[in-house]
């Protein structure tokens, strides 16, 4: 069974946009694959956080993801920072990459384009992700499309590690949905939502309440034309709303855009924001479940101690080939 990972930043709270292009993506996958799901808690201190936030959203993240159907007992859960071999790893991976390759990175360029202050570790990022990747030989890292030069850079270190010490990494591909549901931000349906953006009013929170994801899907911006199709580039709005209905419903956009023929936009919004509201309680009625509970501990422990046993065989081996040590 080939091995997949795959982490998801708790650098916000998630939204409906992670739920359907990610989380709803990895359950698909539990059941064809050796499942690695952890919350890359490091990588999100490489911009600035509140310390007591992040801490509770950590804990927050896995109560949704398993809340969302994640089955933890088909998929490994874990924390990054409560296994100290990333960094570690990272280090060694850091003195085998090159300074031009890693100042490549579109991501990096992007972010630190937008302030003067940004961290050392917002340039070398990628790497440890490459270690997050590399120490458990995963085979498949699914991700969004912005993730896939990351991925490449990992599968470039592992090249080279492997050509110059011998095989040592498994060199892994990222999967990248075909059909990926992209859903963008209510207000300004040209953008991603985004779990980080600033109006709030454009996404919708896992955690949101009844009458404010109604609101926020009953003010999202559409177009004047009144007649429901599908069509991203001139009715960005509408196509939207049919992409959150239609993979929430489990249907294809044709049939989604088949029921609702008749519609005008108000009962469009109004249809729409209740499959959302209803599988919103669902979740939430299980994560109320989750987040009080010892269970997640439990989880989360079992996790820590099996990716911690893995990542000591992989590292001791790394260490002894690069010629660190006793
Ligand atoms: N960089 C990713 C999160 C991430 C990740 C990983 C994803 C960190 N390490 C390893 C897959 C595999 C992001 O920002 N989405």
């Amino acid at each position: 069974m080939k091995r997949l990972l795959t982490g998801l930043q708790p650098s916000g709270d998630l939204t409906i946009a992670n739920y359907i292009g990610g989380i709803k993506m990895t359950q698909k996958y539990q059941d064809e694959y050796e499942s690695f799901i952890f919350v890359p808690d490091m990588h999100s201190i490489t911009v600035e956080q509140d310390s007591k936030t992040l801490h509770e959203r950590i804990r927050k993240n896995v109560c949704l993801y398993l809340a969302c159907g994640i089955d933890p007992n088909k998929n490994t859960i874990y924390i990054q920072s409560e296994n100290l071999y990333h960094a570690n790893l990272s280090w060694i991976l850091e003195c085998n990459t090159y300074f031009g390759e890693a100042s490549r990175m579109t991501q990096f360029k992007d972010k630190s384009a937008k302030g003067k202050n940004f961290s050392v570790g917002l340039f070398t990022y990628p790497i440890l992700m490459a270690s997050d990747i590399l120490l458990y030989d995963a085979d498949l890292v699914p991700t969004g499309i912005d993730q896939k030069q990351h991925v490449e850079l990992a599968r470039d270190i592992a090249i080279r590690f492997n050509k110059k010490y011998g095989d040592t990494f498994t060199v892994p591909d990222s999967l990248i949905p075909k059909v990926g549901y992209k859903i963008m931000d209510l207000q300004d349906p040209t953008k991603k939502m985004s779990k980080s953006s600033e109006n709030k009013k454009g996404t919708i929170f896992l955690l949101d309440d009844t009458s404010s994801v109604r609101k926020k899907i009953m003010s999202a911006v559409t177009d004047s034309e009144n007649k429901i199709y599908y069509d991203v580039d001139k009715k960005p709005g509408i196509s939207n709303l049919l992409t959150i209905y239609s993979s929430i419903k489990d249907i294809s956009i044709d049939n989604a855009v088949n029921h609702f023929k008749d519609y005008n936009y108000g009962e469009l919004k109004k249809e729409v924001a209740q499959v959302v509201i209803d599988k919103l309680t669902d979740i939430q009625n299980k994560y109320n479940e989750y987040i009080n509970s010892s269970i997640v501990d439990e989880i989360l422990d079992a996790g820590k101690n099996k990716v911690n046993e893995m990542a000591k065989k992989k590292y001791e081996d790394v260490i002894k080939k690069v010629g660190l040590g006793r």
